[in-house]
């Protein structure tokens, strides 16, 4: 694989969107992908590392930025917003794990620079950033180089008012070949120790500057013209709970020098290349999708939490769009990626909720529920971190009334599907003992005490928001009350599974103290569960749904800034809708619908859908695919893949959409190659787009990794590692692949 991004352009806006896009991470550290030689207001991001920020509860630190970098050339400043720009080049190696960049300018005096550095955020070493630099001039002179830890920074807003610094400085410190920077986020919880170093590979002269800004190590040194000089600078970004923890920075720091770059650096590219033995997915014929779709991958992967103290947030370790908040996003669109190819990686995510789950109970007490109920936006306390107000609406100046907090209760039962999907998988029985039955049986008392009973419709959810989000304080929402009813059944299956078992799995019944009179209730409850209407075979959204002002969209176009001002204005009191609603429990829950059905439902709400969320399309393209709509399967496919390459909601700038990244390989996986799991056998019913000449994947079933090719003719499936055998359905033809066999299907 060799997979390079190339960008050319330079302003501070297209720098913003090249802050998210080109931002490189290791599931501990992220670093935007701004340039190095220009201040900006983004500085690192540590995953997991929350502080307390009015209006959002909690949100992710801008943590202080050591990857800047100032130059000085013969008195004048190096700034390439400055100077006269000859050439900017930035090129990403998703294969590396690498960032590039050239620059070439003519300074105001009439010297030219040339500049060219390489960047990662180390693989295999979680507190190691590199960053190494050439420099040529056209002229002899002195060259200054700044390297500072710059702690001065703040979470970027969108109100100057609400700006939040997080990180009080402890301690600045320095030494022969050192600087050091220790800080606490504001509420004390977190602790984040920096140290930097900046090696040159000539005799310089040095000395350290200790402002309000930071530290800063300052190097100055004679060049001759038309010579290049190396560096190399040195990062360290630590957060580990240990009392010797600056110590700890420090020798990690002189362990690294000592390696050096290109020691690291092909540490760095050995573990890159270990990760797309697992995660690359190629695809014959279609050079575009291929690499935009393994951009998206490279993407979910370095945003992947290294521990279960937090889970994947909505836009990634990239920025600070939704505050570094957990929705989701997460469960429904991310996971069934890792699940599928990173089980061990996946399991974490899971065990974070598992962790939360008593913050869950707190929250379904607080509400007046029982069970657990997990909160619509989460961070690293478990607790409802959903903004009730926004200081903004789309003019910047009003407080905007947020109700998802409140109402959009369907992601509890969204976290026990996906618990289910997890163990449907990898069949962890230990896993599922310890965190899944659990996280099951809760949620499903949660819902049992969430439902009412009424006399006419039977067991009914009031007052929630589905994923539709443009309908707020509705009464059964199709999507809601369907999950809520596979939550209830999941509890009842796997509580039947458990006295079954006996063993561990009977423990935890005993240990969460489930009776079979509540068993047996969710049972009622769930069969019971009412649903909205259902016209010509098209499922209300929601009690009244039918009645609102109809209007329709090009289902082609994204957002809501195509749509008069009037529509604008009153959009929750029409049909129009966010995001896949009805067709989401439709996938998600595929078994219960026939494709007539599917297809009904389909036609009606894709002309209704504004998509002004990423998470629609990526629904609808599987959808799309299974019903042989192929050129718009392919068309929403690619927009998935292109979200944020090609910037097309606006707000790259905030962070990576992530569910749009897993939503774009869900769509390979469970749409075009129509991937399934029943019971135990693997179903697998493709339908390529049609200018695929072939794909090819791996993905983990129960302890097999199995690799997959598909053409237009034919499905070849090995079992390479592992010692089980697996049953295949595809194309209705059922099979048993044997360890270390290979199975191809002609059709
Ligand atoms: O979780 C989503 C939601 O479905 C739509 N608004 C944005 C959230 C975060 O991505």
């Amino acid at each position: 694989m060799k997979f390079s991004f190339q960008f050319r352009e330079y302003s501070p806006k297209i720098e913003e969107i090249y802050g998210t896009i080109l931002t490189l991470g290791n599931g501990h550290i992220g670093i935007r992908g701004e340039i190095e030689l220009e201040p900006t207001v983004y500085g690192t991001t540590v995953i997991g590392i929350y502080d307390y920020t009015p209006y959002f509860y909690r949100e992710i630190v801008n943590a202080p930025r050591v990857i800047g970098l100032d130059m000085i050339f013969n008195g004048e400043p190096i700034n390439i917003s400055t100077h006269k720009l000859l050439k900017y080049e930035k090129e990403l190696d998703i294969e590396k794990g690498s960032l590039k960049t050239w620059v070439e300018l003519e300074t105001n005096k009439g010297t030219r620079i040339y500049y060219e550095s390489l960047r990662i955020v180390h693989g295999k070493r979680k507190n190691v950033a590199l960053l190494k630099f050439k420099f040529k001039t056209d002229k002899k002179g002195v060259l200054t180089l700044i390297n500072p830890i710059d702690i001065d920074v703040a979470n970027p807003s969108y109100r100057p008012e609400i700006l939040v610094k997080h990180c009080d400085v402890e301690e600045l410190d320095f030494g022969e070949d050192f600087i050091y920077a220790g800080v606490k986020t504001i509420d004390r919880k977190y602790t984040l120790d920096i140290a930097s170093s900046l090696l040159p590979n000539e005799k310089v002269d040095r000395s350290v500057i200790k402002s309000a800004k930071g530290i800063a190590e300052v190097l100055s040194i004679e060049v001759e013209a038309n010579r290049v000089y190396e560096f190399v600078k040195y990062m360290i970004i630590s957060s580990e709970k240990v009392p010797d923890l600056k110590d700890k920075a420090l020798k990690e720091l002189r362990e690294v020098k000592k390696l050096g770059f290109n020691k690291l650096f092909a540490e760095h590219k050995e573990y890159w290349s270990e990760i797309w033995k697992k995660a690359k997915v190629e695809i014959y014929g279609d050079e575009e999708a291929e690499k935009c779709l393994n951009f998206n991958i490279f993407h979910l992967i370095q945003s992947l939490p290294r521990d279960s103290n937090i889970s994947l947030a909505a836009r990634g370790i990239h920025g600070f769009g939704y505050r570094g908040h957990v929705f989701w996003d997460t469960e429904i669109y991310a996971l069934p990626f890792f699940i599928a190819v990173f089980p061990e990686d996946a399991k974490r995510m899971l065990i974070y909720r598992h962790k939360n789950l008593e913050a869950a109970k707190k929250n379904a007490k607080l509400n007046g529920y029982e069970g657990a109920q997990f909160p619509w936006e989460s961070v690293d306390d478990g607790y409802e971190a959903t903004p009730s107000l926004i200081p903004l609406d789309m003019m910047g100046k009003e407080l905007v009334r947020i109700y998802t907090r409140e109402e959009e209760h369907h992601i509890t039962a969204d976290i026990s599907y996906i618990v289910d999907f997890y163990y449907k998988f990898t069949n962890d029985e230990d896993f599922m003992a310890k965190y899944g039955l659990e996280i099951i049986f809760e949620t499903a008392r949660f819902w049992a005490s969430r439902i009412e009973f009424d006399e006419k419709k039977g067991y009914v959810i009031k007052k929630v928001i589905g994923p539709d989000e443009y309908h707020e304080h509705v009464d059964n929402n199709f999507f809601t009350n369907l999950m809520a009813k596979h939550n209830l059944l999941l509890g009842v299956t796997y509580y039947k599974k458990a006295l079954k078992r006996g063993g561990t799995w009977k423990d935890t019944v005993d240990r969460v103290g489930i009776r079979e009179e509540e068993v047996q209730k969710w049972n009622e409850i769930a069969k019971k569960i009412y649903l909205p209407r259902q016209i010509d075979g098209v499922f209300e959204e929601f009690d009244g749904y039918f009645d609102l002002e109809d209007y329709s969209v090009d289902p082609h176009g994204i957002g809501e800034a195509r749509l008069p001002e009037e529509i604008r204005k009153k959009i929750g009191k029409t049909k129009l809708i966010k995001q896949a609603d009805v067709i989401a429990a439709q996938y998600l829950l595929k078994d219960q619908f026939d494709i007539k059905t599917i297809k009904k439902n389909f036609d009606y709400y894709i002309v209704r859908t504004t998509h002004a969320s990423s998470l629609s399309m990526p629904i609808y393209a599987i959808v799309a695919s299974w019903l042989g709509y192929e050129d718009l399967a392919y068309e929403y496919f690619m927009k998935c893949a292109y979200a944020d390459l090609k910037n097309l909601y606006g707000n790259t700038h905030d962070g990576f959409h992530l569910a749009a990244a897993g939503g774009a390989w869900q769509v390979l996986f469970r749409g075009f190659c129509g991937i399934d799991i029943e019971g135990n056998c693997i179903k697998i019913a493709p339908r390529l787009p049609s200018k695929w000449k072939a794909v090819k994947f791996g993905f983990s079933f129960r302890g097999a990794w199995l690799e997959i090719k598909i053409t237009p003719k034919e499905v070849v499936v090995k079992n390479v590692e592992g010692k089980k055998t697996i049953k295949l359905d595809i194309l209705g033809k059922e099979l048993l692949l044997r360890p270390n066999e290979q199975i191809v299907v002609s059709f």
